[in-house]
Formats: C-alpha cells, structure tokens, sequence
C-alpha cells in the first residue's frame, strides 16, 4: 500500500542543504542552514564543551535510563539561564522544567500539552518565522495564524501592525515571541516595544510561548534573555521552549528544555504531571548526553566562564562579517544601502534579495541562501566574502 503515498516536498532548508552536497564546483558557499562556522569553515566542538565530555566520560558510571522529564540538575540550570541565578520566579517554584530533544522537541511538548488539556486551539506566529513552527504546531492539533512583524520597506519591525494584528488575539490563545534573535529576520523589539508587548499580552490574557533558540547571539547571555524576563515579571502564565544547539556547538545531541510557568507551586506540579504524559507518550525519557555536558559546563565556574567567551567569540565574528559584509558590498558601488544589516541580531541577515536573485546566486555562483533571501552570517568567512560580494553585486 505503500505506492499511494504522495512525496513530501522537499524542507526548504535541509533541501537546500541537499542541493549544495550534491554541487560539484569546487568555489561553492552555503549560507542557507544557520549553522555557526568559524573562520575556516568548521563548525566546531567548543573547548568547554570538550572538557566537560571527558570529564563526564570518566565519571559515568551507568547508562541507565533518565526519568520522563529528564535530568533534573540540567532543569534547575536552564531556568537559571532563562530567568537569572536569583530569580525569585525560580525560589517560588513556580517554574517547571522538562528536558527536551533539541528546542524543536521542546515546541512540540508544549503544543501537545496545551492542545490535550484543552488549554489552546490557536497559535500566532510570527510573518515570516522559522519553516517548521508551522509543520510542528499544526502536527500537534493547533490553528496556525500570523501576525505581521517585518516591513520590507524599512527592513524593520513594524511594530504598529505588529500590535494591530495581535489585537484580534482572543484570551487564551497562544502567541509564540523569539526570545531574541528573530529567525529569520533577525530584528527583535527593543526594550520599550518588549514591554508594551508584555502589558498588551496581560490585558488581552494572551498565553507567551518564548522560542529561545539563540540565547548569547545578540548582546550577551542575560541581555538576550530581556524580553522574557520582562514577560515573566508581568504574567503569571507562560511557555519557554529552549535550544542550546547553537549556543553550545550541540546540534546533533539534541538538547533543549520545556519550562512551563504557573501562578503557584502547587498549579505548577500538577500542570507537569501533564507534560509528563505527553513526553511518554512520545518518546518516553530523552537522551542523557546533551544535558549533561551542559550542566557539566554551566554548574563550573571555570567552564562557565570559558562558555561564555566562547559565545562572546561566536557573537562578535558574526558582528564583524556583518560589517564587512556592508563595506565590501558599498565598495562595490552597490546603490542600494545595506547598512540595516548591521542591525540585525545573530546569525540571519534577511538581505531582501528577489526569488530570482536568490536563484541566480545559486545557479550561477554556486551560492546558496534560502529563497526568502535570508543569509546565514555566521557561514561568512574571510575566505569567502569577496566572492560572495562579487555575486551579490553582479545579480542587484
Ligand atoms: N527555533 C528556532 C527559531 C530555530 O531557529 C531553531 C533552529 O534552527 C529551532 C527552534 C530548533 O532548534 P533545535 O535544533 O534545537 O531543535
Ligand atoms: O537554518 C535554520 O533555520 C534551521 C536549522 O533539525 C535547523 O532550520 C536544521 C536542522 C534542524 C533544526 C534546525
């Protein structure tokens, strides 16, 4: 019965991923996955990260399983990062924390909890966002609409159609905000728009569901986390789903974590009761090694530290090709100005290149972005940027 199946297309990303394996010449770049590349090309495994995978080597003394929510110690660290090491939020035991296979298990845990407990029928999502929030949420049973978020005229937020299209919000439904570091666009709302966003959200009792896949990309590790904790200190109720797979190197462990924020300890640990199922049902217990090497780090001062340079590191090479990104491009004698580029946070730079440009860059130059015209930044490099300025001129 197999034959009536019908071929899926192909992922935007992960296909374009495919398209460049299989290209032939030699001079070819792939600015399409945001994946962070050094400057040699390499993704590499962070040195902390190194570290604490021998340490954990050595002392692991058993492979038994994890319970269904996973390591707790891991738990207690990712709302440290989410909400600061002192956070009264964490004391109150309010929050609650699921480990998670990778940020994108983690949307899916709190769409299913939210869908099977009759909490939500409707998510708003961002125009445009990450491709698969759309497949993830309507997999697990909800209403995918959009609010308006990017104006192509100004390369910018547009904040007041923003706010217009989440007034039709109904209370309940949920709305899901990048943490920081907006994918694609790369614009988050400054400190003022974060906190009319929180007070429009508790008038109109929105449910927050926080994607927070790039903590440390934009200004700093507790910078970045500004928009949530302005949220968290004026709502009772919200969702965090977390991804330490950039920030960490740990892309193909799968780490990330479900955190559900209650109004009291007591409606918190029966709510969880509730992801548990879910996470059960779905893939029973997570994997151990992610979380581990995380909380290896995180819970070290000495490996925490050499963590955050090594973000720090991450962060400011990608600041700097951005610079030179807009110089190089200037000194071609390139009309038009791309001086918002530089506004831009982490690794996306959603370059307003045509579907026609973006296919030439391909079929020509043996570039590849996504057909929105986003760019992954931190897959420039030194060795690749005149190139890459050549093509871009050439095809303006
Ligand atoms: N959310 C956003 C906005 C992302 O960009 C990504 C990955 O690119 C994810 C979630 C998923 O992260 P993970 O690889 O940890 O599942
Ligand atoms: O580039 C992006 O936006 C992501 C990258 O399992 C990615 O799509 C790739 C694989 C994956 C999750 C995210």
């Amino acid at each position: 019965m197999f034959e009536k199946v019908v071929a899926a297309p192909a992922d935007p990303i992960l296909g374009l991923t495919e398209a460049f394996r299989a290209d032939t010449r030699s001079h070819k770049i792939n600015l399409g996955v945001g994946i962070y590349k050094d400057e040699s090309g390499a993704t590499p495994i962070l040195h902390c990260v190194k570290k604490a995978e021998q340490r954990l080597l050595e002392g692991e003394k058993t492979k038994n399983y994890l319970g269904i929510e996973g390591n707790l110690e891991y738990a207690r660290i990712v709302q440290q990062l989410l909400f600061g090491q002192d956070a009264a939020l964490i004391a109150s035991g309010r929050a609650k924390t699921a480990q998670a296979p990778g940020g994108t298990g983690a949307l899916r845990i709190a769409a299913e909890f939210v869908v099977r407990n009759g909490l939500a029928k409707t998510i708003w999502i961002s125009d445009p966002t990450w491709a698969n929030h759309v497949s993830v949420f309507q997999s697990a049973g909800l209403t995918v609409k959009q609010y308006k978020y990017y104006d192509a005229a100004t390369k910018g937020l547009d904040f007041a159609a923003m706010q217009a299209s989440l007034s039709e919000v109904q209370a309940g439904d949920l709305v899901l905000l990048h943490g920081c570091c907006h994918n694609p666009t790369g614009i988050d709302p400054t400190t003022e728009q974060w906190r009319t966003l929180a007070k429009q959200s508790a008038a109109a009792g929105w449910l927050p569901l926080f994607d927070f896949a790039y903590q440390g990309f934009a200004r700093g590790i507790e910078e970045d986390a500004e928009g949530l904790r302005i949220f968290a200190e004026c709502h009772d109720e919200l969702l965090v789903a977390s991804s330490f797979s950039k920030n960490f190197g740990l892309y193909n462990e799968r780490v990330g974590a479900f955190t559900l924020v209650s109004a009291s300890k007591a409606i918190a640990d029966v709510a969880f009761t509730q992801v548990k199922t879910v996470i059960r049902a779905n893939y029973s217990n997570p994997p151990s090694h992610g979380a581990a090497v995380v909380t290896a780090i995180v819970s070290d001062p000495a490996l925490y530290a050499e963590w955050v340079e090594e973000v720090t590191a991450m962060r400011v090479r990608i600041r700097e090709m951005r610079e030179l990104l807009v110089a190089k491009l200037a000194e071609r004698g390139v009309n038009q100005d791309f001086g918002f580029i530089r506004e831009q946070n982490g690794m996306f730079s959603f370059s307003g290149l045509s579907k026609d440009q973006v296919e030439r860059l391909k079929s020509e130059f043996a570039i590849y972005i996504v057909g929105s015209g986003r760019i992954s930044v931190a897959g420039i490099t030194r060795a690749n940027i005149d190139p890459l300025c050549d093509a871009i001129a050439k095809v303006l």
